[in-house]
């Protein structure tokens, strides 16, 4: 399998933690988005979209869709599981990924910050008020999401794809400076998750196209 993704790109990071969580071998091919190669002709002709990440597959299917490849990755690699084992926990693990992938994230992705600052003439105050807003808001919904499971991750006792989509939207909160005070149980989530080898091998900064310091 090929991963198509850059390092800091939160979609990206999550798919590297499902693949991660199970143990999965894969090549990694860089997408620099500060160069717009997720524009080029190529690489639209395996995400139409023009987004990361695509994973394409061992017989050469190119999926996107953060969210369709991690159940991808679930389908055809079952053991471990990242997802709950009834159908309640897997609906709300579920759930929870859902709300951070299309309630939180796109409001603050790449191309929407872009936007805002070069045509709608935000100023670093403005962004920070519509990140607070909107992804802020929605990462206030899963933390009451998540305060209703007792266990030690987002659902239950083991991490799942909840905690996949979680950890890289924390990560880029805290880049953005959202406020995340006071969401103290995914915090906790996110301490308890990034100390887990799986999650640091994932880590923005442990990727081949990295840019440090
Ligand atoms: N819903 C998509 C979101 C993908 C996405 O927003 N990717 C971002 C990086 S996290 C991107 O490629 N941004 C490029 C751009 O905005 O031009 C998924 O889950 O795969």
């Amino acid at each position: 399998m090929k991963l198509f993704g850059y390092w800091r790109s939160s979609a990206t990071y999550r798919v590297r933690i499902a693949l991660a969580l199970k143990g999965i071998d894969y090549d990694y091919e860089p997408v620099n988005l500060l160069k717009g190669e997720q524009k080029s002709a190529a690489y639209l002709s395996k995400n139409p979209n023009g987004l990361v990440p695509t994973l394409i597959t061992d017989d050469g299917a190119a999926l996107n869709q953060s969210l369709s490849i991690m159940e991808y990755l679930e389908e055809t690699f079952p053991d471990p599981s990242i997802l709950p084992r009834d159908p309640v926990g897997r609906a709300q693990a579920r759930a929870i990924a859902a709300t951070i992938a299309c309630e939180a994230q796109p409001l603050m992705n790449l191309r929407i910050q872009k936007y805002l600052k070069e045509e709608a003439s935000f100023d670093d105050n403005a962004v920070k008020d519509w990140l607070n807003r909107w992804p802020g808001s929605a990462m206030a919904a899963v933390e009451k999401m998540a305060a209703e499971k007792a266990g030690a991750f987002c659902v239950g006792d083991a991490p799942t794809m909840a905690d996949a989509c979680l950890v890289p939207q924390w990560f880029g909160a805290l880049r953005f400076g959202v406020d995340l005070s006071g969401l103290t149980r995914l915090n906790e989530i996110y301490e308890r998750c990034i100390a887990l080898p799986a999650f640091e091998k994932a880590h923005p900064l442990n990727q081949p196209d990295a840019v440090k310091g």
